[in-house]
């Protein structure tokens, strides 16, 4: 039987357990507390970091991407016309551009700051760096998480799932970040629509279920969190049980929110401000710098001065 190293809310982790699960494969799951530095668990990843997985004769393999990527090579062909890589080079290119911004990039803007500071930190004695949470650093993530919203968004609205026609990686990996975040509060769903019904649909899939049930001592999750049909008890500004925003569609499609400057914006040389946008994005926010243009079905990035 495969073991997963994990923590409950390492959205690493949570990306794995999705992925094994629509293999069909249920692994034994151990909780790491890899600030804790086990030995053994040393052993297996001398990088202490989450996730790690061990398949039988295999050594340890370390790390959301490699795993997903050994998955792929070995059971991949198994999953037919739900493969999660896509066959074709440009796919698997996208695929993987994807993964990288939401295993990296998302992660070091938004879910890194929410579950250091709000969970980990709890549970961290004061010599392991524990402690009250950091709220610069919350707020953040609050003010980051917008625009990667507005991203899912973008792409929702001109394909089915993130990286094009079929649900891939690319998906999970977004919704296993989103899910720690949600878990903890926040996202402001109100954002975007689109993003939110594209939440919705991958959420609602088998794999999902056992995140929804996962509970961390002393944290109470979301009220939503585990709400299949939270489009509906979420409505429309975020307020609970509103009504639809009329401006929300069926999945795939959104019409725009009106860009507004937020209140919670944070100044420049705040920690990890977005560095990135897209072409049809709203205009920036605060002036920061464009470093990067993504057009909607290329994986190159366009770098400008
Ligand atoms: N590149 C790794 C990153 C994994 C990672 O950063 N894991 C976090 C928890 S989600 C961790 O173990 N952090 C411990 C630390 O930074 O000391 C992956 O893709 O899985």
């Amino acid at each position: 039987m495969a073991k997963l190293y994990h923590h409950p809310l390492c959205p690493h982790s949570r990306f794995v357990r999705i992925v094994l699960a629509e293999f069909g494969i249920e692994p034994e799951l151990i909780e790491e507390r890899i600030f804790d530095r086990r030995r053994e668990f040393l052993m297996l990843n001398p990088a202490a970091l989450t996730p790690v997985l061990v398949d039988q004769m295999m050594p340890a393999i370390p790390g959301a991407g490699i795993i997903a990527e050994y998955l792929d090579e070995t059971l991949g062909l198994g999953l037919g016309e739900r493969r999660l890589l896509p066959e074709d080079p440009a796919g698997r290119v996208e695929v993987r551009r994807l993964l990288d911004w939401f295993n990296g990039k998302f992660f070091e803007e938004v879910s890194s700051y929410l579950v250091t500071e709000k969970v980990y930190k709890r549970f961290m004695a004061a010599e392991q760096g524990g402690g009250s949470p950091d709220m610069q650093l919350i707020r953040a993530a609050r003010s980051n998480i917008r625009y990667h919203l507005r991203y899912i968004g973008y792409l929702t609205a001109q394909r089915n799932w993130l990286a094009g026609e079929r649900l891939t990686y690319a998906d999970l990996a977004a919704a296993a970040h989103l899910s720690c975040a949600d878990f903890l509060g926040d996202v402001p769903w109100s954002e975007d629509e689109a993003a939110k019904d594209w939440y919705a649909r991958v959420k609602s899939r088998p794999s999902f279920r056992a995140l929804l049930a996962d509970r961390v001592p002393g944290i109470v999750p979301a009220e939503a969190y585990a709400d299949l049909d939270f489009c509906r008890t979420i409505g429309a500004r975020g307020s609970r049980l509103g009504p639809k925003n009329s401006a929300s569609t069926s999945a795939g499609s959104s019409v725009r929110m009106p860009f507004r400057r937020r209140r919670n914006a944070l100044p420049p040389g705040s920690p990890k401000v977005p560095q990135a946008t897209w072409l049809g994005s709203p205009r920036l926010e605060r002036g920061v710098a464009i470093r990067a243009c993504c057009g909607p079905r290329s994986a190159r990035s366009l770098f400008s001065a």
